[in-house]
């Protein structure tokens, strides 16, 4: 029975655990969710009530979470690329990026794209605000980092940069990452340029209409 990954190839977080299928060439089936399926499908209901994705299902096991299901993948379906370091060190500084990523780039960008598609009469223009206040912090602080590291950890690609990929991708066509912060932008292209993570945008491409902001035209 094949690895079975319910996604959607525009949603951020799939990004993020596509990349690690497409680093070590896991083969799975990709059980693409449509917005009616997200919203109301009874399978995906069953398997996860909290209804937020991508899920992966192996042999009956359902794993929730982009950065379990990464791990979960280095466990049980280990290949010549280690997203998480040997080192439990270095893992405690990949888990930690991963954590940096998700909570204070992907969380403020998703801030200012779901207030844009509620009704207007509940937007929340001051949440808003501090979303950007944290992005421009984090960018700010990984511009710093991103001087001396070809990766947010150092010399090799992990779990923290499958977080990265998606985030700063999008964040970036959320609220621009300023034309000074020249490190974090060369990342932000290194990591387009990485082969998994450039499958993974081109596939999200044919959606880009569906993004709520406006995509700009570039990636
Ligand atoms: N903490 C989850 C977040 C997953 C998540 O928020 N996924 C978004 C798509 S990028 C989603 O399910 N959105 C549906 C919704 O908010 O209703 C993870 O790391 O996988």
């Amino acid at each position: 029975m094949t690895l079975q990954l319910f996604a959607h190839p525009f949603s951020s977080y799939c990004q993020k655990a596509l990349i690690a299928f497409y680093e070590n060439d896991i083969p799975f089936t990709f059980r693409m969710l449509s917005p009616d399926e997200a919203a109301n499908g009874e399978e995906f209901a069953r398997l996860w009530p909290i209804k937020r994705f991508p899920i992966l299902v192996d042999e009956g096991r359902t794993i929730l979470e982009a950065t379990s299901i990464i791990e979960y993948l280095q466990a049980r379906h280990p290949g010549p690329v280690r997203l998480i370091p040997d080192d439990p060190e270095a893992a405690v500084e990949v888990r930690m990026l991963d954590r940096v990523f998700d909570n204070y780039v992907m969380t403020p960008q998703g801030k200012c794209v779901f207030n844009a598609i509620r009704p207007e009469d509940v937007r929340d223009p001051y949440g808003v605000t501090e979303a950007q206040a944290m992005l421009d912090t984090a960018y700010a602080w990984l511009d710093e980092r991103m001087a001396s590291r070809e990766w947010a950890v150092g010399e090799t690609f992990s779990l923290a940069d499958c977080a990265a990929a998606p985030s700063l991708f999008y964040a970036d066509w959320t609220h621009r990452i300023p034309e000074r912060f020249t490190n974090l932008h060369a990342y932000r292209a290194r990591l387009l340029a990485r082969p998994s993570f450039a499958r993974a945008v081109d596939e999200g491409r044919p959606y880009r209409s569906f993004f709520p902001l406006g995509a700009p035209d570039r990636d």
